[in-house]
């Protein structure tokens, strides 16, 4: 089974609240219907992608809660609750417990620091812990012990100049191939690397479910690089996810269960 052979995945409907998200550019304005849109476009392609997917109900006191991938993490063997490093996500993770609880035997607590989900990119061999903004060097190391006992490796890496996660420069698109952008390009040492065009930074934050790669529908020098490289393309709409930082890993958890 490879990294990226998933059936099942947790998603959050945003609620109204969202468009009161976290957000590095105040005047890029989400609107809400137009979030919507894209949530529902983003849950159609993982259906049609294979995975069976719960969909949470949203949480209104959360305006960022609508990006599952922060406060957790899962694989086959278990899930890690984590600590996100924003204030107002902190208490997203205990919102995911019964969820979580509901598929995996495992439900482990991150223990200390914080850790967001954002942070962190899986591929075969090793979990690389980007340290950022929202991932302090005490939540990486707490999060290397726990994975550690789910049978994980980890590389802790410094998430590069002033961009909010790891995975918004970075994103594993076959078993040894990563896009990155070009100031993450030098993290990945022994992978293949595909550097994302000049101007199209935001499209490293793509997403490999199964044969298909989804990849943001306003990337088309990304979306040429990627023809030939195997997996099928799906473009999808992020302009107004993109409003609030997020890309295209940030909506979903997603594990192999079977
Ligand atoms: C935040 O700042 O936390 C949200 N507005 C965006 C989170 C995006 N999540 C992700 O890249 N994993």
């Amino acid at each position: 089974m490879r990294v990226f052979d998933f059936d099942h995945a947790i998603v959050r409907e945003p609620g109204r609240s969202v468009v009161r998200g976290l957000r590095s550019d105040a005047r890029a304005v989400p609107v809400y219907e137009r979030v919507l849109n894209e949530h529902r476009a983003y849950v159609a392609a993982l259906r049609a992608a294979g995975l069976e997917v719960d969909v949470l109900p949203p949480l209104e006191d959360f305006p960022d809660s609508v990006f599952v991938e922060d406060p957790a993490l899962v694989f086959p063997e278990g899930a890690v609750l984590l600590r996100p490093g924003a204030p107002s996500r902190l208490a997203e993770g205990e919102e995911m417990r019964s969820a979580l609880a509901r598929h995996f035997g495992r439900v482990l607590d991150l223990g200390g620091g914080y850790a967001d989900g954002g942070d962190i990119l899986v591929t075969p061999q090793t979990v690389f812990i980007g340290l950022s903004k929202r991932t302090s060097r005490a939540g990486a190391e707490a999060l290397h012990a726990r994975l550690a006992e789910l049978g994980r490796r980890t590389r802790i890496v410094e998430t590069p100049g002033t961009i909010l996660h790891l995975k918004s420069a970075a994103a594993l698109l076959g078993e040894d191939t990563v896009v990155a952008t070009k100031a993450a390009s030098g993290l990945f040492a022994g992978f293949r690397v595909l550097v994302t065009p000049d101007g199209e930074e935001g499209a490293a934050n793509l997403l490999r479910v199964n044969d298909v790669a989804f990849v943001g529908d306003c990337y088309p020098r990304t979306l040429d690089l990627l023809a030939k490289e195997g997996p099928a393309l799906r473009p999808l709409a992020v302009s107004e996810i993109a409003k609030l930082d997020a890309g295209l890993s940030c909506m979903s958890l997603r594990w192999h269960a079977k």
